[in-house]
């Protein structure tokens, strides 16, 4: 051992929950910039993405996971592994929980992924929204999370109006291995620029769709052009289950369709720093949800080798 100790710290921290309890919330605030799409609906997240904060002491790297939830079609499963195995490659583990609400049966079944033998690493219990709760109804709640998983190291905190997230950055960092950076101090996450506004195209639909048809939709960038100083040109096609769900996502004289892309142009253009021309196509491709093929194509299942 002829290294030198810089007492340097760096690591992973799987982000885990149920779904709409803020995980991606948090690794934004964190960050101090969006990278991943955010949405009142469940089921946002689909697949991993890292997130990388490198500060003087510290390189964390969180790896954002699709809500832990009962799937019922093969999308779902994906997503459910997905987290899951996030879990046993991870050096901390930020288990988050809607603390202004009890329990529901979807925490129960993350606190039992949890304590599956392979999950080595500590757990924090990171009570969040607690900005919508104080008092004696917040400790009775809290009570009720630590039941579930009496070894998790309980911490209030609020994504959105950064309560504590600065404590929680360092109770993160005291329990990472000490070692070099993993990635270049200016990279804050893996995917591209491309897969980020797909994201942001389709955290626009679930913020105008109502029900269940947000959820059907996956997007796929056909073109992303530098256009010099007149910005970039982007592409998309919002992949739907059924006829049914296109006349929806296009709406009464394409109004919809209209809503959804120019909120998803103002996303885009505030997170690549540029002016964005969007053009947004629907296409059927029936049960893609259930389609390995299709999921593949989409990035949703990889081909990483389960034991
Ligand atoms: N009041 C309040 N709302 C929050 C807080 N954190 C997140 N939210 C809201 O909770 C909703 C869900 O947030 P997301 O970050 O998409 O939740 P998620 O856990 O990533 O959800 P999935 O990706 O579906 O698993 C959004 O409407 C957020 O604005 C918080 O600290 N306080
Ligand atoms: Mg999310």
């Amino acid at each position: 051992m002829t290294e030198q100790s810089t007492g340097y710290k760096s690591g992973f921290a799987a982000v885990v929950g149920r779904p709409n309890v803020g995980k991606s919330t948090l690794i934004n605030a964190l960050l101090g910039q969006k990278i991943a799409a955010v949405s009142p609906k469940p089921q946002t997240t689909r697949r991993i993405q890292l997130g990388i904060l490198t500060n003087d002491n510290s390189q964390i790297i969180f790896m954002d996971t699709p809500g832990i939830h009962k799937p019922i079609h093969k999308l779902g499963e994906f997503m459910n592994e997905a987290a899951t195995e996030t879990l046993e490659d991870a050096d901390v583990i930020l288990w988050l929980v809607d603390a202004s609400v009890p329990p529901t049966g979807e925490d129960k079944i993350v606190a039992e992924r949890l304590q599956d033998g392979k999950v080595k690493a500590p757990v924090l219990m990171v009570l969040n929204k607690v900005d919508l709760i104080s008092g004696v109804a917040l400790d009775v709640n809290q009570v009720a999370y630590q039941a579930l998983f009496p070894k998790g190291i309980p911490i209030r905190i609020s994504a959105v109006n950064g309560f504590q997230t600065s404590i929680l950055i360092q109770e993160m960092a005291a329990r990472l291995p000490e070692g070099e950076p993993f990635y270049d101090e200016d990279q804050v996450t893996d995917l591209y620029e491309k897969e980020i506004a797909a994201e942001l195209v389709r955290e626009a639909a679930l913020l105008h769709l109502r029900d269940e048809v947000p959820h059907a939709i996956a997007v796929r960038i056909d073109e992303y052009t530098e256009r010099g100083d007149t910005g970039a040109y982007v592409g998309a096609t919002l992949l739907v289950e059924r006829d049914s769900q296109k006349g929806i996502v296009i709406g009464k004289g394409g109004e919809m369709l209209k809503a959804i892309g120019s909120t998803a142009r103002r996303e885009i253009e505030s997170m690549s720093g540029r002016k964005v021309f969007l053009e947004l196509r629907v296409k059927v491709n029936k049960n893609w949800r259930d389609d390995p093929f299709v999921l593949k194509l989409l990035g949703y299942m990889t081909d990483r080798k389960k034991k």
